[in-house]
């Protein structure tokens, strides 16, 4: 089931997969991650969480959506060939953890996923706290810009 999921979320538009990612935080274990990001080497990130943290709200989405569509931009080639896949994780746990705070972008509120989107969210709710995890991980390891020719890794 993992390999499946992580190819329909793949296929999702980019809104779905920013929305999703975001409802998935709201799920998670979040009494487990803080204490599971204390081994992650969240340093080669900061350099790029700094800069979004201090872009407008409509860059700190724009960014995002960059990193979800592959665009070609200097973050995202960082995200792509700097970050190992617990970093990626990382970075976006820490834009979560700074969306609930206000100090990125929030999405609005009230907001709806779309079908498609609550589907894939009851498809991997059922799933171990493992198998999540790895769904997440290969979602994340994606994103970002990669290589010339514009596919990702
Ligand atoms: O206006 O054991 C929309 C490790 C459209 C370590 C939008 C770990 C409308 C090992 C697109 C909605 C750390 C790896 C706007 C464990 C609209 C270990 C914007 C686990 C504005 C357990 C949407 C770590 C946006 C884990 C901007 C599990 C959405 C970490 C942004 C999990 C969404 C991290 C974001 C997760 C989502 C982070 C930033 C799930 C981040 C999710």
């Amino acid at each position: 089931a993992v390999p499946e999921l992580v190819q329909s979320f793949n296929q999702l538009k980019a809104e779905d997969q920013l929305a999703l990612l975001w409802f998935t935080y709201t799920e998670m274990g979040l009494t487990i991650i803080p204490a599971a990001m204390e081994v992650v080497p969240m340093v080669f990130a900061e350099k790029i969480l700094t800069q979004i943290k201090q872009m407008s709200p409509l860059e700190q989405t724009q960014v995002m959506c960059d990193l979800v569509n592959h665009t070609d931009t200097p973050l995202c080639q960082t995200y792509s060939s700097s970050f190992s896949t617990n970093v990626k994780l990382g970075f976006w746990y820490q834009l979560s953890e700074w969306m609930q705070q206000n100090i990125v972008a929030p999405i609005p509120k009230g907001y709806k996923l779309s079908r498609q989107a609550s589907v894939w969210l009851k498809d991997i709710r059922p799933l171990e706290g493992g198998q999540q995890l790895t769904i997440l991980q290969d979602i994340v390891a994606n994103m970002g810009y990669a290589s010339a020719d514009g596919t990702p890794k």
